[in-house]
């Protein structure tokens, strides 16, 4: 009984809500994971892996939403008129076990957009990764208290934000470093991926506060709001982003298929 999600008995539009914002986040990284698989044939093969890492989060994202709303649906019954806690509880301990895989990627593949290579690419994906695997066990340690002990909450997550900010700095100043490489007018893009992330990434702290700020069944539809809102801009939103970039940085360093997708260069017909 770890979640504040098993505190409270929902309204039948409370429950039907958060049923069907998982059943949303769920349509839309499958929906994406098929995008991506058509589009990475326009990816030169030095960018590709960024598109499969996106993927790779699609996959693994989509299941973890689709297990946590049998878990939902799972959890609560509807007696006399309301949903109520059963057998089983809820936890939200999922995601951040998720995380250890996700992050990593959308961390990776970031880094092969901003043409980072050998051994700059693999020490800076090993701070960026140690820092994000520092940030969410600290912070898993920390929601498992947020239902007995709100300091505890706090703690932890001033420790798990120790290693968001170093993660962000990191991720920031690279960014910054490798602006002037990045070919086919997407430097501006890049900046924009940045702030797609600031913003994405800050919506995941904010849900781990609510139990502090809005401990109630509302409180528990605001979290799952925030949640399906960090999740589909973080990895969905952000993936295209990374996509496009590494279409059009393909385009400019003379792939074909690129500049084909693109319509900067016909289809030759005939060959086709
Ligand atoms: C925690 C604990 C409280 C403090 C902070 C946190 C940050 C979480 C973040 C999560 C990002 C998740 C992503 C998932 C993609 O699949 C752990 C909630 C700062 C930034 C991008």
């Amino acid at each position: 009984m770890n979640n504040i999600e098993n505190l409270f008995d929902y309204t039948v539009g409370q429950f039907e809500f958060i049923d069907h914002l998982f059943t949303m986040g769920v349509g839309a990284h499958l929906a994406a994971l098929v995008f991506f698989l058509v589009v990475s044939q326009f990816v030169a093969p030095k960018y590709r892996i960024a598109t499969a890492l996106s993927c790779i989060v699609m996959v693994s994202a989509g299941l973890i939403l689709n297990s946590q709303a049998a878990m939902w649906t799972d959890s609560f019954a509807y007696v006399d008129g309301s949903y109520q806690l059963q057998d089983l509880t809820f936890s939200n301990g999922y995601r951040y076990v998720n995380w250890m895989a996700t992050i990593p990627c959308l961390l990776v593949q970031l880094l092969i957009v901003l043409n980072l290579k050998g051994k700059e690419l693999f020490s800076t994906a090993t701070y960026l990764i140690l820092a994000a695997w520092g940030m969410i066990i600290t912070g898993y340690v920390g929601q498992l208290y947020e239902v007995s002990d709100l300091s505890a909450l706090m703690y932890w997550g001033a420790a798990s934000t120790v290693f968001f900010v170093i993660m962000n700095f990191i991720v920031g100043k690279k960014i910054g470093a490798q602006k002037a490489s990045m070919l086919g007018g997407t430097n501006s893009t890049i900046m924009k991926v940045f702030w797609l992330m600031m913003f994405a990434w800050t919506l995941y702290p904010i849900a781990y506060l609510v139990p502090y700020f809005m401990n109630s069944a509302d409180g528990v539809v605001l979290r799952q709001v925030l949640f399906t809102v960090a999740d589909i801009s973080s990895k969905v939103i952000y993936g295209l982003m990374i996509t496009y970039i590494a279409v059009n940085q393909s385009a400019a360093a003379g792939y074909v298929p690129a500049q084909q997708a693109l319509g900067r260069i016909g289809v030759d017909h005939k060959a086709a």
